[in-house]
């Protein structure tokens, strides 16, 4: 780690140490056993694979309330005003926590970093404000905007949606909201944009039109990219489905319905997707069949780390802890190439109870190496070759003869049908093997 990153800005971390990579053996929670940022896995130092980031709302910003009561985590730095001097003041904490965990990167929404203004003018310049921070920190640290958003979905004035609300002044708001948040990123270097949903979708069609509302989601990333390309804004622009909550029926409910929207307004070279594992669990979808569905379609831009509960269905947006699941998702990253421009971010928050600022760190700790453990799993796993090889095999009868010939696009019904009809019957199916490639993934972990 270079020097600089060593820096305490604070004191409100004073009891944590940096935290260092001391092996799978060390007792220590706060040290990692997992991940060593520069070592080489599979011809690329870890960190450069992860591309792990910090988001700021969760972290900084969530306060643990609940619909049954109020935030419980109280942090000694919050003043408990919602100033823009409290805003800049922040900035150290998150930049101190981010130095100390040793990851590069870091997210944010608008409203994360700076408060609303009396008016839309004096808002847009409570962002400028912290931005300038923002640019002096990461100067001094080495860390790095992974994606910028804005909020369009808090406020009262989103509450019938974003781009997608009924009300044209609304999709005016929205676009002065991007637009400064556009111009935010490529000023801090942001290497995507990312655009949740929010409120982008409906409770019920009594009061809907939804042929509108989705072109006027349509138009709306046109304006976006158009505006992008203008200030010369290079980031990747990454749409994040979700299927629900808050409204009954999100717009980007999956993978496979934001390719159609994406394909139906033109946008697929423009724009590709955020997989985040606890939505894709909303969809009723496994995270992985999420990334893959992105992989084959060439749309897979970065992830949102965190976790669901199997047992319900809400966001509940922890830390991730199954170091099986993220090896079978960075099976999948690999298989990609890694990670362009994407990477990790860790949209995921300490429980309610979890009331102190070293739960910040073991969250974060225990994300961190879930996802450095899966990643060394999958590098052993991919140098074996054995699972790629038995797909590979599995597929062998489209490697020659008739198979050739329908992968190729010579063979016709007609053709087939002279061919099966001289046969008689298919050839017997191989087994399929599930429980001895299940047993085979585990004896790699
Ligand atoms: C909401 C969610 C957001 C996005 C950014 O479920 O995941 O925090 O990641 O707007
Ligand atoms: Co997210």
């Amino acid at each position: 780690m270079k020097p600089a990153a060593r820096q305490s800005f604070t004191k409100h971390f004073e009891k944590i140490p940096h935290i260092a990579y001391e092996g799978a053996d060390s007792d220590n929670p706060l040290s990692y056993r997992w991940y060593n940022a520069d070592e080489v896995i599979a011809g690329k130092k870890m960190k450069d694979h992860l591309r792990m980031a910090v988001c700021y709302w969760h972290t900084f910003r969530g306060t643990a309330l609940d619909i049954f009561g109020p935030g419980t985590l109280v942090r000694a730095w919050e003043d408990g005003s919602n100033s823009v001097d409290m805003a800049v003041k922040r900035t150290e904490v998150v930049f101190d926590f981010i130095t100390r965990l040793g990851l590069p990167f870091y997210c944010f929404h608008d409203r994360d970093v700076a408060p609303e203004g009396a008016n839309l003018t004096e808002t847009n310049k409570n962002l400028w404000a912290v931005a300038k921070r923002l640019k002096e920190l990461q100067a001094a640290t080495g860390v790095k905007l992974l994606w910028g958003t804005a909020n369009m979905f808090s406020h009262p004035r989103f509450s019938q949606g974003a781009a997608t609300s009924p009300n044209a002044d609304v999709f005016a708001y929205c676009a002065n909201s991007v637009k400064e948040m556009l111009d935010v990123s490529k000023f801090l270097g942001g290497e995507n944009y990312v655009f949740w949903g929010g409120r982008e979708g409906y409770n019920t069609l009594l009061n809907t039109d939804m042929a509108r509302e989705s072109d006027h989601a349509g138009a709306f990333f046109h304006m976006a990219a158009d505006y992008a390309k203008k200030i010369g804004f290079k980031g990747q622009f990454l749409i994040e489905p979700k299927a629900m909550e808050p409204t009954k029926h999100q717009y980007d409910f999956d993978a496979a319905t934001c390719l159609a929207f994406l394909r139906r307004y033109g946008l697929e070279k423009t724009i590709k997707l955020n997989i985040e594992q606890n939505h894709a669990l909303l969809a009723g979808k496994d995270f992985c069949h999420e990334l893959d569905v992105c992989r084959i379609n060439g749309v897979l831009g970065s992830v949102d780390a965190n976790r669901g509960d199997a047992m319900n269905g809400w966001d509940t947006d922890q830390f991730p802890n199954d170091y099986r699941e993220c090896a079978q998702a960075m099976l999948i990253i690999l298989k990609n190439g890694g990670f362009t421009s994407g990477g990790l971010n860790f949209d995921a928050k300490v429980r309610r109870d979890s009331y102190d600022v070293e739960d910040m760190f073991h969250g974060h700790i225990c994300g961190v190496d879930a996802w450095a453990r899966g990643l060394r799993i999958a590098a052993k796993i991919a140098k074996a070759g054995k699972i790629d090889k038995f797909i590979k095999d599995r597929y062998a009868s489209y490697d020659k003869g008739v198979g050739k010939e329908i992968e190729s696009g010579k063979a016709t019904f007609e053709s087939l049908q002279e061919y099966i009809l001289k046969k008689g019957e298919a050839a017997g199916n191989a087994s399929a093997r599930q429980e001895y490639l299940e047993n085979l993934f585990n004896s790699y972990c």
